[in-house]
Order: C-alpha cells, then sequence, then structure tokens
C-alpha cells in the first residue's frame, strides 16, 4: 500500500479545526486533527509545505519509522506546531491501518483493556450557587466526574468561565488576543470554600476535579492541594506551568491530593522526570500535541511503571478525531485513568463523524475499522476559518502573566 496525497482542511464549524487527510492506492483514507488552538495556519502550512512530500509513497503501514522521520529528521525537535502536525499523520497512518485490515485500532494497540471509558465533562458557573446547580445538571446526565470552575469574587474575566450558555470557548475571534485579569490571593481564598459547598451538596459518590490553569508558584499550590484535601479531589489541574519539573516536588511534599499535567506537554521528554520521580498521578498529553498514537504508548508505559495513569487532554478546542483517537488508545492500555470530553456544538457534529456511544458517564467504542471517525468535507467547507486568539492574562496592576 501506498500513500497518493495528503489535504489539509481549516474549518470552522463550531470553532476552528485542522483536519489531515491521508489518501493511499488503495482508496483507504485516514484522517488526522492537528488542531493548535491560535495557531491553526502554522500547523497547516507546516503540513502541506514539509511534512506532506515527504509522505508521497511511503507505505501507511511503517508508522514507527515515518514517526522517527519526521521526528529525528527535522532536526529541529518537539515544539507544538511540529508535534502537532505529526501527531495528526501519524493518527492518519493508524486510522489507514485500521482500515485495511478491517479492525478498530484498539485492537491493533493492544485490544480491549476494559469494556467503556470513563469520562469527565465540565461544569462552571458565575459565582457558588451558580455553580452547583451546573454541576447538578451534569450529574443528572450521568456523568460521574465533573471538572468544577468558578466565577471568583473580585475578578471579573477568568479562565475557564463564558457569558454565554453554550460550552466554554476561550478563543475569541479578532486581530489581537482579549485580555483577563488575575489575582492569586482572591483565587486561593475562594476556591477551598467552593469545593465544601459542592461536597455538601453532592456528598462523595462523585468525583470532583479542578484546573488552575497555571497560576500558581509551588509554594500557593502546597497550600490549594493542602485545604483541598478533605473535599478528595480526583485530581487538581496543571498548578504550575511545569516549564520547572522541580516545582512538583515541593508540592507533593505537602499534599496528597493527587496532581495532573501534561495539557502543554509534547514529548515524552516533557514528563520524564514528573514520571520516574512520581511527582504526578495523571498524566495530560493528548494524542494530537503529543505526536500521535505512536509516541503515546510509549508515555503510557513509561508512566505504568510508576503508578501513573492517563487523562488525555479533551477539550472541544481538539476535533472529534482526536477525541476518537484519545479513546483507541485509552481502550488499549493498563493505565488509563480518564478521558476529557466537553461535547461539541451542533455544528461541529454535523461537519465530523463520530462512531462511538457515549452514556450514563462512559464512552463505548465502535467496532468500526479505524478511528470511527472522519471529516464531511462539503459539510466542513461551508465554515471558513477565522482567526482567534487565546487570551492573555495581567495581573490587576497590569504585569503580564499565565493564562
Ligand atoms: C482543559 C484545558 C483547556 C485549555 C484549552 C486551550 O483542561 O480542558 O485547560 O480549557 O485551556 O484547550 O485551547
Ligand atoms: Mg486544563
Amino acid at each position: 500500500m501506498k500513500i497518493t496525497a495528503a489535504k489539509v482542511f481549516v474549518n470552522s464549524p463550531g470553532r476552528n479545526f485542522v483536519t489531515v487527510m491521508i489518501e493511499t492506492n488503495e482508496g483507504i483514507v485516514g484522517f488526522g486533527d492537528a488542531t493548535l488552538n491560535g495557531r491553526e495556519l502554522a500547523v497547516s502550512s507546516y503540513l502541506k509545505e514539509y511534512l506532506i512530500p515527504c509522505l508521497i509513497n511511503r507505505d501507511p503501514f511503517d508508522t514507527e519509522d515515518i514517526w522517527h522521520y519526521f521526528y529525528r529528521g527535522v532536526y529541529w525537535r518537539r515544539g507544538a506546531v511540529n508535534m502537532t502536525a505529526i501527531g495528526a499523520i501519524d493518527m492518519a497512518l493508524w486510522d489507514i491501518k485500521g482500515k485495511a485490515l478491517g479492525v478498530p485500532v484498539y485492537k491493533l494497540l493492544g485490544g480491549k483493556s476494559r469494556q467503556k471509558l470513563l469520562a469527565y465533562t465540565h461544569a462552571q458557573g458565575k459565582n457558588i450557587a451558580d455553580t452547583i446547580e451546573k454541576v447538578g445538571e451534569k450529574l443528572a446526565i450521568g456523568y460521574k466526574a465533573v471538572r468544577v470552575q468558578s466565577g471568583i469574587p473580585g475578578l471579573e474575566k477568568i479562565y475557564g468561565i463564558g457569558n454565554e450558555k453554550r460550552t466554554y470557548e476561550p478563543a475569541i475571534q479578532g486581530e489581537r488576543p482579549q485580555e483577563e485579569s488575575w489575582n492569586t490571593e482572591k483565587y486561593l481564598n475562594f476556591v477551598p470554600s467552593l469545593f465544601g459547598q459542592i461536597r455538601q451538596n453532592y456528598g462523595d459518590g462523585v468525583h470532583l476535579l479542578h484546573d488552575c490553569h497555571h497560576r500558581l508558584t509551588p509554594i500557593e499550590a502546597a497550600r490549594l492541594g493542602k485545604e483541598l484535601e478533605p473535599f478528595k479531589l480526583f485530581w487538581l489541574e496543571d498548578t504550575v506551568t511545569a516549564e520547572l519539573q522541580k516545582d512538583f516536588e515541593l508540592i507533593r511534599k505537602h499534599t496528597t491530593t493527587p496532581l495532573a499535567v501534561g495539557e502543554v506537554f509534547n514529548t515524552i521528554y516533557d514528563c520524564q522526570y514528573l514520571i520516574t520521580q512520581q511527582l504526578i498521578d495523571y498524566i495530560r498529553m493528548t494524542v494530537a500535541h503529543g505526536g500521535g498514537i505512536t509516541p503515546m504508548m510509549k508515555v503510557a508505559s513509561l508512566a505504568a511503571l510508576y503508578h501513573i495513569k492517563t487523562g488525555c487532554h479533551g477539550p472541544s478546542d481538539l476535533s472529534p478525531i482526536n477525541l476518537a483517537a484519545c479513546l483507541h488508545f485509552g481502550m488499549a492500555i493498563n493505565n488509563f485513568g480518564i478521558q476529557e470530553y466537553m461535547g461539541y456544538t451542533e455544528a461541529t457534529m454535523k461537519a465530523f463523524t463520530f462512531e462511538h456511544m457515549f452514556s450514563d458517564g462512559y464512552f463505548e467504542l465502535s467496532d468500526k475499522p479505524g478511528l470511527g471517525v472522519g471529516l464531511n468535507i462539503d459539510e466542513a467547507e461551508k465554515h471558513p476559518y477565522k482567526k482567534a486568539y487565546l487570551p492573555i492574562n495581567r495581573l490587576e496592576d497590569g504585569t503580564l502573566y499565565h493564562w
């Protein structure tokens, strides 16, 4: 089998997505998600100009060699644009392999390690009362695990809290990023009482998660983790930026709250120290940004040695193709932890076909060959790309901070 062509689609059905479609001489096509929120055209151009020409005439079954060809071959290793492009190609090749052999991708990776995959969703509210209500709505539709974010008294616009009714969407259309503002003290003084009240309302039978979105220093993270211990979180996510992996040593010394990190990581080297020193409990790298299924299987194997589970990033700013890839990956490994799932807009679900079943808080995988997902090209092409940026974040005195 030979690769004959590959195309890149950049569309905005509900929001911007970048999709790669690889074609073969046997008529089988594979799909990969190359979306990098706020930097879509960089990945698309990188794929079109540099990677796709080198794919032509390659055997799509050679995923290991093709991955190394692009990873080592570029010389300039790592980086989100580079790794997302490689990730999309790798995903599409596994899709082709599954379709060519007539089996779902998970059967090629290790088979069925469980019957269904636990998912967590988001609940966010303007204040505690509103947030309690939103958590209740998610539990009522069957979710067993909910990530809880709330507006903070005294802070106007913050991460995780949208103004509209629809799913939270951080990327805003325009020629420059919008600005949000931040005050860590206000946040730290508020969050424990939020979780106290959520537990009071819903008891211990629900998994609660929370995302700090990289905004704390290690000692602040240690304080928060410690104060949240009575509320038994499933995980506390992205406390610190994790550029300095040793930060987690300090946090770990002070708290038993489980820690999750990794949505902005793109190679195994980004989490090697965190894993081998047992400084985290969940690794949140995702297939698209982590360079594909091929390297993610290695991340999972390393993590398994150290009792660390997966919790793949799965926001609505990655397409259903990435979600499908994460589900096949999660199904096949022993140390699957949980899968993030925010749902998609109607426009997104019209542009993508998605064969997997979600009910009662769990995903069940379809046995369709390949990844069980695709792009409805005519529908997607009705929605042209519109430039949108993720926000930037400043402290109240104007200092540029982490978003
Ligand atoms: C999450 C993430 C997202 C990111 C977003 C950026 O845990 O789902 O933190 O909300 O901010 O994916 O594009
Ligand atoms: Mg996050």
